[in-house]
């Protein structure tokens, strides 16, 4: 069985979702149809989650690696945590911080993650967690003036960032995305990194990441077209925070979110996926290459992403990028590799280019998994309007505003972590 959607009567554009110019226009979306999720590559029928875990699943994972993300590679080596500052007093008073420095030291080159961890005091208990990278730097994300700031190479569209360098100018540039305070109260904790401390987000930055600093042949290494990208290399990173949480008595690691905003997002659903010590993953306006819908000529294409953006999946993906259709997969797949655990799809109105009626379609036709498991994935045929969260095992809202996470957003996912983190 294929799904069809078949939205309009006009003439389809031929491969409409080849082009670089973005569609907003639902009348123009035009027709596609999805892989089959519960129809394995031999014709077998998935009916059960015995089926699903044991034949599906692998397959489905194995398809995102070859196609779109790459395949992660097993690094060898054991990882160095080095705590680097702990204040008891954080954020005054209701958390402790830590800094970790998290190093491979059979990879030399690659210079580690400086992870931060803010966890409630005075609870008497490990906390769950909250995982997630940011576009700045620890001391984007936070306004504590005692937060070192990022040496990294910065984008330059980055706010106090002049000369891809970090100034104080930066410092809680991005506070407004991580409310620290109000989830510290809600008892989690946060861990956070910045991504270009993985990998740098441009074209040639593998060469001064982990990318480089894996491969026998470093930067001169030639990629294959299923070798991982910066997506993969990034999400790997949120794993190595997770290896290091689970050391850390202050956390409870075994109840662990990710979370992630647009190409972060993106990053957080790819590191959810493959990761499966993370019970909630979080994706943030992900769009496009995230929880958005490849097939539907809406927003963002696979060929303007491919194009803008040449490092972050595998090269095997522009293959898709004149026919989204011809691709093995798409995005609903992904979302539905997280089943039984729990997912999160947040839109926002203003976010077109994210296509967010791509993103809750995703969830929907994901939540056949979810029946197979004797639970409800988002639970709703109709795209819910705005500002009414909907879904039990797959949570979904698209909230008023623009690209961008609000405390709207945060509030959301805290509900929604209480109701399956903490089962
Ligand atoms: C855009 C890109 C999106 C999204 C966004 C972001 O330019 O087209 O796919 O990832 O960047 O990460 O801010």
């Amino acid at each position: 069985m294929r799904t069809a959607f078949l939205l309009l009567a006009l003439p389809v554009i031929a491969s409409a979702q080849s082009a670089t110019e973005a569609n907003y226009d639902e009348a123009k979306v035009g027709t596609y149809t999805l892989p089959a999720l519960l129809t394995a590559l031999d014709g077998a029928v998935i009916e059960t989650s015995d089926q699903w875990l044991a034949k599906r699943r692998p397959e489905v994972l194995e398809l995102f690696r070859e196609h779109v993300y790459g395949h992660t590679p097993r690094i060898e080596g054991e990882l160095k945590f080095e705590l680097t500052g702990t204040r008891t007093d954080a954020l005054g008073g209701i958390a402790t911080r830590k800094l970790v420095h998290i190093t491979l030291p059979s990879k030399p080159a690659w210079k580690g993650i400086d992870l931060m961890l803010y966890s409630p005091n005075g609870k008497g208990k490990p906390a769950p967690v909250f995982v997630g990278l940011s576009f700045g730097g620890n001391h984007a994300v936070s306004t504590e003036p005692d937060v070192p700031l990022n040496p990294r190479w910065m984008r330059p569209s980055k706010t106090g960032a002049p000369g891809n360098k970090a100034t104080e100018d930066s410092r809680g540039s991005e506070a407004s995305r991580w409310p620290l305070a109000t989830i510290i109260q809600h008892g989690y904790a946060v861990a956070t990194a910045y991504y270009g401390d993985i990998e740098p987000d441009h074209p040639d930055g593998w060469k001064d990441g982990i990318r480089a600093a894996a491969s026998a042949d470093g930067a001169a290494t030639q990629w294959r077209g299923n070798d991982w990208g910066a997506i993969g290399a990034w999400a790997w990173g949120i794993s190595r925070m997770l290896d290091y949480l689970e050391t850390d008595r202050d956390i409870d690691a075994r109840h662990a979110a990710v979370i992630g905003h647009s190409r972060l997002g993106k990053t957080s659903l790819w590191a959810g996926v493959q990761d499966e010590r993370f019970g909630l993953v979080i994706s943030n306006d992900s769009g496009e290459g995230g929880a958005a819908l490849s097939r539907r000529y809406f927003g963002e294409t696979t060929k303007r992403i491919t194009t803008s953006f040449p490092h972050w999946f595998c090269t095997n993906y522009t293959k898709y990028a004149d026919d989204a259709n011809a691709n093995p997969v798409d995005q609903h797949m992904l979302i539905s590799l997280i089943a039984p655990r729990a997912a999160y799809i947040a839109s926002a109105e203003d976010d077109k280019w994210a296509d967010p009626h791509g993103e809750f379609l995703s969830g929907k036709e994901a939540s056949a998994v979810w029946k197979l498991f004797g639970k409800t994935g988002v639970g709703v045929d109709a795209w819910p309007p705005v500002n009414h969260p909907v879904g039990d095992c797959v949570g979904y809202h698209i909230r008023t505003g623009k690209h961008d996470v609000t405390d709207y957003d945060w509030e959301q996912y805290l509900k929604f972590a209480d109701r399956h983190l903490a089962r």
